[in-house]
Formats: C-alpha cells, structure tokens, sequence
C-alpha cells in the first residue's frame, strides 16, 4: 500500500514531513508563488511551491534545476489528476484552509486527468453521465457517509432487538408485487422475474420461525416514469416480525427505528449537513401522527386540495399537503397514513375484522413524500386464497407462497422502504437521482 497520511489527520500531527495523497482541485499558479488544492475522500489541504521560473544561467545554486522543473510540474496539472506529495508540514493560523499548509519537497503524478467535461452548473442528466467526476465533491460525499451511518443504525438497532438480517433472492419465477412492474428476464429455457421486492420471502421466515427478519436489498420495478422519486432499481430497506396484534406493532418498531438511525447520523453528520445542505437536521419524536387515510383526504380537501380520484392513494401533491398540515399542527416531519382501503392494497394485506373494506396498513409520509408501505399481512390460508381470488389471482400462480401458510404460521407484519427517497428527503434534495450512488431509470442504463 502507499504509505499516506489522510488529509483530516494531518491538523493533528506536528510541524515535520508528511506524504499525502489526492487529487488537484484548483492550481492558483502565481508568479513567486504556486499553491495547489489537494483533496482526499477525507477533506483538502493546501499545497505550496516557491515558484523559480528560470534556470539559474550558471547552474551553481543547489537543488535549482529540480525547484525549476517542480513549478513547470506544477504548472502543467489540471484538475482532477491524481498525485502523491511528500512535504514539509506547517501550521500556520494564517492559512484559510484548516489553519496548516504543505510546502512540496516532490510531487508524482500518478494519473493525469483530461479536462472535466462537467461544471456546477451542468444538467442533472449530463452530471449523470459523468456521474463518477460528479461525485468527487465534499456534498456527495458527505450523502454517501450519511447513508452508510444510516444504514448501520438500521443494522445496529435490529441486532439489538433480535432480529436475524436475511438475503433473499432477486431472480424469481413470479411477481411479488403488481405484474405491471415486472422485468423479465430469460433463465435457460424458461423466463425468470427480477423481485419487485423481497415481501415473499421475509414473509417466509416467519412460517420458519426467524420470528423477526431485516434486509436492506436492491428491488427492481419496470416503471416507466421519470419523477423525481421512481427509479428501476432501488435499495429497499425490508424488516417483517411475527406476533403483531396489528399494523400498530409494525409502526411502532418503525418510528423507533428511525429515531435511532436520525440519532446515529444528527450525531455524526449534524454539523456538516447543515453547512453543506442548510439542513437542521431533526431527530423525529415518538409516537409519529398517525392519521387514517380518508381522514387525510378530507383534511386536505377542507384546505382546499382535492385528491383527483376518491378511490385511490393519495396523489404526490396531497402527500404534500398533508405533510405540511402535520408539520404545522404537530410539528413533526412524519405522519403514518393509516387504514387503506382493500381496494388498493394487495391481497396480501390483512383486513379490519369488521371491515373488510379497510386494511391493517400504511403508509409512512416524510417531508411530503411517501418513503415507505407497511401492513399487517393476512395469515389465515383460506381468507388469503379468497383475497388473492379476488384480486383476479389465481392460487396456481402463488402456489409455494401459499404453501407458508398451510404449515403453521404466526401472525406478522412488516414494512418496505428506499433508502434513496429518505435520503433526499433528509437532506432536502429535490431527487432520488442524487441519492443513488448509479441512478437507474426507463432511459439510464449507463454507466
Ligand atoms: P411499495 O411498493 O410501496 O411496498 O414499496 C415500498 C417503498 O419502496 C420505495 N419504492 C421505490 N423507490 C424508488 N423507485 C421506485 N420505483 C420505488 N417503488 C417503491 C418507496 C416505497 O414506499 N412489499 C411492500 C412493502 C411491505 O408491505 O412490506 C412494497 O414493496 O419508498
């Protein structure tokens, strides 16, 4: 490995010779002067070159003919190539940069780069295309620290509570969710499905005895829309336990989940989300508003919105208004949408006992966003078969699904979230797009 000191430890160490590696952020060439800055995956520092731009005509002073080819050196760098320096360390309040300046001894380009194709101000789809120089800025970087302490605060509050991580397969002989979202693939001489999500399988676990199950796994959905909030592929954040008396057990352990991971990243990353997305970012308090759907949509009807179709979901702009409505009258970011008709859940979905006509489900709106579905799910064979039935599915389509529940089977429930959709919201930005380390859409399948 090359030996390297990063860049964050270096205010830490004394005055002396360090080697630090990076790549050039800005050159400022002056005529006496030279300065570089230099970034790592752990912040930037600044390099300094007494410039000599000429030879010393009698070549006595020592060293000369190297200082003169260290500026042209540092002259002819461009943005973006990767270098090891080895230099001397000083500290120095003067310096705007994290109060401390690396005067280069030598300098070796290790690979040099062309000239970025991409500015600040570039389109979202051509910052995609280039997606790899896109992320070399603090901002990303900082998105993807954020969802790598998120998600071990996910993982550390599941294995705290006994639950056991699973990883279910992605190639599958049927759907699991609407056969309108189905990717197809061939699979020897037969046709296999890329999973929707993995709601069978950690569903599975539980005629298994796993009691409580996690998994954090991609989910592919053939949508062809392009919101800010859709994408083909996607992280799915899944968690299902057993013994649930209702849909309340499951946001429940939801709402205190997620304390926990705003927790680990305020924690953590506070400060910085602030300075670098303007984002106070603020740990959710227990329990999260809880408003039964028709409610919402009369809530945000009496305010003036309309939900276009009384049969269906909540639209995005209703999920907006509802939010803010929460926002203003509770205060809280978060609001579980309870008690979904039957009508537009899947069969899978538990039914109230004395009323079939609403489900044991929700779904959970952060920031005016729908960032996740939950239920409790049906267990009884007989009434998950007239369900599916109903549905218009036939029981020798979902035959080893229902074979989980003929064995014995605890009564349980789950939910299903994207990663990438808390994350913008957390942060505040406006897709999904700058959430996903490779974005994949109906027209991006590069790089
Ligand atoms: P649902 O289909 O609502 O439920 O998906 C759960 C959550 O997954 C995310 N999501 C998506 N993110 C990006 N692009 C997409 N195309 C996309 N589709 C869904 C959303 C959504 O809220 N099996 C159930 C969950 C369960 O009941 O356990 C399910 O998949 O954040």
């Amino acid at each position: 490995m090359t030996s390297r000191t990063l860049i964050k430890n270096l205010a830490a160490l004394p005055d002396g010779p360090v080697s630090i590696t990076g790549w050039v952020d800005t050159v400022r060439d002056q005529k006496k002067v030279q300065f570089i800055i230099l970034r790592d995956e752990s912040g930037a520092v600044q390099l300094v070159n007494p410039a000599v731009r000429e030879l010393d005509p009698e070549g006595v002073s020592v060293g000369a003919a190297e200082a003169f080819a260290l500026t042209e050196q540092i002259s002819a760098l461009s943005h973006g190539t990767f270098l090891t320096v080895a230099g001397e360390l000083k500290h120095d309040e003067r310096v705007k940069l994290g109060g401390l300046e690396v005067k280069i001894g030598s300098l070796d380009v290790v690979s040099e780069a062309l000239e970025t194709p991409i500015a600040a101000d570039s389109s979202l789809d051509k910052r995609m295309d280039w997606r790899f120089l896109d992320l070399r800025h603090p901002k990303q970087h900082l998105i993807f620290r954020v969802q790598t302490t998120f998600e071990h605060a996910l993982r550390q509050y599941w294995i705290d509570n006994d639950f056991i991580e699973i990883h279910t397969p992605k190639l599958m002989a049927s759907a699991s969710e609407s056969r309108a979202e189905l990717f197809e693939v061939g699979y020897f001489d037969t046709t296999a499905y890329l999973a929707q999500s993995p709601q069978f399988f950690k569903q599975m676990a539980q005629p298994a005895g796993f009691g409580k199950v996690f998994e954090i796994g991609p989910a592919f959905r053939a949508d062809p829309s392009f919101t800010s909030r859709h994408a083909t592929e996607f992280t799915s954040i899944d968690a299902e336990i057993s013994w649930v008396d209702s849909h309340e057990d499951v946001m429940r352990m939801h709402e205190e989940l997620l304390v926990a991971a705003f927790t680990a990243v305020k924690a953590k990353h506070g400060a910085e989300i602030a300075e670098l997305f303007g984002v106070e970012l603020e740990v959710p308090t227990t329990p999260f508003p809880r408003i039964p759907l028709a409610e919402a949509k009369q809530i945000v009807a009496d305010h003036g919105y309309v939900v276009p179709r009384a049969d269906a979901d909540m639209d995005p702009e209703g999920e907006r208004r509802i939010s803010q409505y929460v926002k203003e009258t509770y205060g809280h970011d978060f609001v579980f949408l309870t008690d979904y008709a039957s009508s537009i859940r899947p069969f899978y979905h538990m039914r109230h006992a004395d009323d079939p006509g609403l489900t044991n489900s929700y779904d959970l709106i952060y920031n005016g966003v729908e960032i996740s579905t939950g239920a409790q799910r049906e267990h009884r064979i007989d009434v998950l078969i007239a369900q599916a039935k109903e549905k218009g599915l036939e029981p020798e389509e979902l035959g080893f699904y229902l074979d989980f529940f003929r064995y014995g089977v605890p009564p349980h429930g789950g939910f299903g979230m994207g990663l990438a959709r808390v994350l913008m919201l957390m942060l505040d930005e406006h897709s999904i797009r700058e959430t996903t380390f490779l974005f994949r859409g109906p027209a991006r399948l590069l790089p």
